[in-house]
């Protein structure tokens, strides 16, 4: 009786011990690199977020490194910002010779991996721009992921390279 109850308590303690540990151990753990959009202008006049590419009207662009150091994947689902009517996520595909803009509605993030938002591939588009982007202007951008929540960042406007 006694060796069994010695069995159970040493058999409980490791159970704790487990649980206890776990969650510190697993997860995402998501940090956003190098954020910046190119400029644009507050337009008046028609929306054009799908035409065939980011050049002109009252639309702007983010780009960054989206670095996931957990051990579990997330996913990006959306975006806000107060500079812009509507905040997609985008993602140019070369359709022949046409480089052809599409929403897209989730975006994962590998464990220990990493996804980069860059020109001609995937990116947060800024639709209906309520200010001038400048170069050297900075504003404030939320990412929304799946598991981590709203991440704000800073988003500094730079000329396309
Ligand atoms: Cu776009």
């Amino acid at each position: 009786m006694k060796g069994l109850l010695r069995v159970l308590t040493v058999a409980t303690l490791v159970g704790l011990l487990a649980a206890c540990a776990a969650p510190a151990a697993t997860g995402p753990r998501i940090t956003i690199q190098d954020p910046w959009a190119r400029p644009g202008a507050m337009g008046m006049g028609m929306e054009h977020g799908h035409g065939m590419s980011h050049g002109g009207g009252s639309t702007s662009a983010v780009y960054f490194v989206a670095i996931n150091d957990g051990d579990q994947p997330d996913v990006l689902i959306g975006a806000a910002s107060d500079v812009a009517e509507k905040v997609e996520i985008h993602e140019t595909k070369m359709e022949g010779d046409v480089a052809k803009m599409q929403p897209v509605p989730r975006v994962e993030i590998p464990a220990r991996g990493r996804v980069e938002f860059r020109p001609r591939g995937l990116h947060i588009m800024l639709i209906g721009l309520k200010r001038d982007l400048k170069v050297g202007d900075t504003f404030n951008l939320t990412l929304r992921f799946e598991k981590s929540g709203e991440i704000p960042i800073s988003v500094t406007v730079k000329e396309m390279p």
